[in-house]
């Protein structure tokens, strides 16, 4: 889908929530520098095959990817059923930015309702169309574009701050004293440069801050896209580009795909890709390394329903009980929760059926405050 972004994100809900909190699925932006491969990477994402190497400003792209996932396939051909549904993540590709831009780009609202952020940064030469600063150098590029992300959210805490002055001049309630507390800790926060993601948070405060949807507290993924030449290097191009020091921070990752190889990869017929794919020394796409890459950073994982009519892949954070991702289902699911029937994948489909399971003792019933795990089979026992 292409169309006017303005049109698109002016009617979109302006606060930011976790998926958790009613979409059905995870949403993501792709942001960056302009031609860095953004749309490249949002159409090896997704498909949506949507005009590459254009500059225009004013338009954008949204489309979904299906989360690859061998072990929903593999109990598709167990169930059989009517339908398989993968897990999905919206990504919506923005177009992008020159530097020094970004801080009054338009585009900031279009990011609030993002679950995380996707960063696409140039690693890769081309001489027919060079780096706008002149060099490739992702490791300027990552810091300046941080800092643009930082110093967007310093201005509208400062627009806050402002305008929270001149309310507290009129009444001086708590709950203004209070936030301005907070916005003044954000702004020296901001102001050390940091991004809001490493402020150590209480949940009071969280939900403050969520209105803001300030940009530099969403979870980020960092794209390299790299030149031909460095397709063999592919697992090591962090600390070749000098970005090893960021890869601790918290709430932030680093993934990486050769967007143009991946773009030809697309366009094969697929019963061609494996065998080029092998040529390359790949086991799979690029494009289930990056999705796999942004559960791993946002600590997201997948449990299954299965069944004749539907086998499915449902995305919960780490650490959800069984009671809150029944909800993830159906609030009703949750509301009326009694038990959780649960079984590993792995188990059942080495076992290959769920009776065999049973008799192998691995299957287990599991009570509200169960922690979900990765790969879990789950039949919720409710009752409304
Ligand atoms: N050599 C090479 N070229 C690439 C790669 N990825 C993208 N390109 C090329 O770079 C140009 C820009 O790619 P886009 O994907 O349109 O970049 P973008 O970041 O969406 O650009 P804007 O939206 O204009 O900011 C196109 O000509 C692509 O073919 C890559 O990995 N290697
Ligand atoms: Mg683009």
């Amino acid at each position: 889908m292409t169309a006017s972004w303005r049109a698109f994100f002016e009617t979109a809900p302006a606060v930011g929530r976790t998926r958790l909190e009613g979409r059905d699925h995870l949403k993501a932006g792709i942001i960056g520098y302009a031609q860095s491969g953004k749309t490249t990477l949002f159409n090896i994402l997704t498909q949506a095959g949507a005009r590459t190497g254009y500059a225009g400003k004013d338009e954008f792209n949204v489309g979904i990817a299906r989360v690859p996932d061998p072990r929903l396939s593999k109990l598709s051909e167990m169930f059989r059923p009517q339908k398989t549904t993968p897990a999905t993540i919206e990504y919506v590709d923005l177009p992008g930015v020159a530097k020094g831009e970004f801080k009054t780009a338009s585009q900031l609202n279009s990011l609030k309702t993002a679950d995380a952020l996707v960063h696409v940064v140039r690693a890769f030469e081309d001489a027919g169309n060079p780096h706008p600063e002149g060099s490739i150098d992702p490791a300027r590029d990552v810091a300046n574009f941080e800092l643009e992300m930082i110093f967007a959210d310093l201005a509208a805490v400062e627009n806050r701050l402002e305008r929270l002055e001149k309310e507290l001049k009129k009444s001086k309630t708590a709950d203004l004293e209070s936030e301005n507390k907070l916005l003044q800790q954000l702004r020296s926060h901001l102001e050390n440069e940091k991004p809001l993601r490493e402020l150590e948070m209480g949940p009071e405060q969280m939900k403050r801050m969520r209105g803001f949807a300030f940009l530099s507290m969403k979870p980020e993924i960092i794209v390299l896209n790299l030149s031909e030449s460095d397709i063999r290097s592919i697992d090591s191009a962090v600390e070749k580009f000098n970005l090893a020091s960021w890869t601790a921070r918290p709430r932030l990752g680093f993934s990486t795909v050769c967007g143009k190889i991946e773009a030809e990869i697309c366009e094969l017929p697929p019963a061609d890709s494996p065998a080029f794919l092998e040529a390359l020394g790949f086991a799979e796409p690029g494009l289930n390394r990056v999705i796999r890459d942004t559960y791993r950073i946002l600590n997201l994982i997948s449990f299954f329903t299965v069944g004749e009519d539907e086998v499915r892949a449902w995305t919960i954070q780490r650490g959800t009980p069984a009671q809150r991702a029944a909800g993830e289902i159906h609030s009703d699911i949750e509301r009326g929760f009694i038990r959780a029937e649960v079984v590993s994948c792995a188990h059942l489909i080495a076992a290959g059926s769920m009776a065999a399971c049973k008799e192998k003792g691995q299957m287990r019933l599991e009570g509200k405050e169960y922690v979900v795990q990765d790969g879990d089979v789950i039949n919720f026992r409710f009752n409304i």
